[in-house]
């Protein structure tokens, strides 16, 4: 390793923030030696808090990042805040905008504001957030902040090295609908209204807390989202705000960041269905929750089994970008791997392994990101050898259900 890397590392490390600004500056513009100093000082990382705040244009989010900077070196703890635009790297605006909002923060040597440039960094937007997080990190800073313009898969990927994502929305612009639509509901952790103190704020928290009790049935996570009102301009709400934070921190075992976490496929034992009765619901959405979690698409694609009984499935999906296809909507073949996992749950209820021999698909509506997918699998007819299902896929929202798709599959048993 180079002597100027080594020396660098070595700054940085103590906590110096000019060595961590040089840092900062060789990532933006990549290369060999911002990868040797990102290794050379990974070891140092894992200590900061990494918050993720994301949210329309103008939604309040570098407010509300300066009020949690100030609420957090009240308690003594060091800040960084890392800006990403990725849209307007040349042009300053938001990024100076950023600088003025935060210029009394800048004064204090106990927080560090970045804006970062990355258009063209190697490796793209998101590596090059990662590792500007990290030098932060290494740099012994306690909170970072992160914050993006949630608009695109860009910056939704940014959001996913934050420990904690809050999703900023603005009352009364059908910003909720938005928020949704664009996918961010899909990662966040803690759902902040800003602008508190205008009309139409508790509306907008009654609003999302509604459409996610929606999301909460399909959701296997332990974390449900919470939604807080802040009024970040005065200050207000600022620490109902972390104590969410604090909450979804300690529910995420250890704070460990995600990007790190690693999937380790401990499958829970797969209940006998002769054991269960028939109607014992848990009984049997165990079975099936058990068989899905072996079923490396329904991971894939993020399906979750809601119930179960014998000869029935019923699973969910919540469309995310993901999900997408070139045209911006819902790929077709995630609508039928959704119905298809429907169809081999239900006709493996009953514990005979029974294969697919033949499918028919057809979609009544289109469908797209922040939609949630419910698949309901019936049996028609079995018989020994043969089984015949038929599978509804229906969007839900706060207005009910509407038919997406219809599904009828046959099965042969071989067990
Ligand atoms: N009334 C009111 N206005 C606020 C509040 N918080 C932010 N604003 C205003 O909303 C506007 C946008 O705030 P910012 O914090 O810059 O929003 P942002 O989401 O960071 O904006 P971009 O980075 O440009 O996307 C500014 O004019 C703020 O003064 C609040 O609590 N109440
Ligand atoms: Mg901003």
């Amino acid at each position: 390793m180079s002597a100027d890397v080594e020396s660098l590392a070595g700054q940085i490390a103590e906590g110096s923030t000019r060595a961590l600004a040089r840092g900062l500056t060789w990532i933006e513009s990549g290369g060999a030696r911002a990868e040797a100093l990102c290794a050379r000082l990974y070891p140092s990382t894992g200590r900061a808090q990494i918050v993720g705040v994301t949210g329309a244009p103008g939604s309040g989010k570098s407010t509300l990042a300066r009020a949690l900077a100030l609420v957090a070196r009240a308690r003594g703890r060091t800040v960084g805040i890392l800006a990403v635009d990725p849209t307007s790297p040349f042009s300053g605006g938001a990024i100076l905008g950023d600088r003025i909002r935060m210029s009394d923060l800048a004064l204090d040597p106990g927080v560090f504001i970045r804006s970062m440039a990355t258009r063209g960094a190697l490796g793209g937007l998101s590596r090059a957030a990662a590792d500007a997080v990290d030098l932060m990190d290494a740099a012994g800073l306690g909170l970072v902040l992160v914050e993006t313009v949630g608009v695109g898969q860009d910056e939704v990927d940014v959001m996913r090295l934050a420990q904690t994502v809050i999703v900023v929305s603005v009352p009364g612009l059908g910003d909720d609908v938005q928020a949704l639509k664009a996918g961010t509901l899909e990662i966040a952790d803690v759902l902040a209204v800003s602008k508190g103190d205008l009309p139409l704020a508790e509306q907008a928290a009654r609003e999302l807390r509604e459409m996610l009790t929606l999301r909460r049935s399909a959701s296997a996570e332990p974390w449900k989202p919470r939604v807080v009102v802040v009024r970040a301009l005065a200050g207000g709400g600022i620490d109902g705000l972390l104590e969410a934070l604090e909450a979804h921190a300690l529910s995420v075992e250890g704070g460990r960041r995600r990007r790190e976490s690693v999937i380790t496929p401990s499958f829970a034992p797969v209940p006998d269905a002769s054991t269960i009765a028939a109607g014992d619901a848990d009984g049997w959405r165990a079975r099936l929750t058990a068989l899905a979690a072996r079923d490396g698409l329904c991971a894939m694609l993020g399906i979750t089994v809601l119930a179960g009984g014998p000869g029935r499935a019923e699973v969910a999906m919540t469309v995310e970008p993901r999900h997408l296809n070139f045209n911006g909507g819902c790929h077709g073949g995630a609508i039928f791997a959704l119905a298809d996992s429907a169809f081999g749950l239900a006709s493996n209820s009953h514990g005979p392994v029974a294969v697919g021999i033949d499918a028919h698909i057809t979609f009544q509506a289109a469908v797209g990101a922040g939609d949630m997918l419910v698949a309901r699998a019936t049996e028609v007819q079995r018989s020994r050898r043969i089984g015949v299902y038929r599978i509804d896929v229906v969007r839900e929202d706060a207005n009910g259900e509407a038919p997406v798709s219809s599904f009828t599959g046959t099965v042969y048993v071989k067990g």
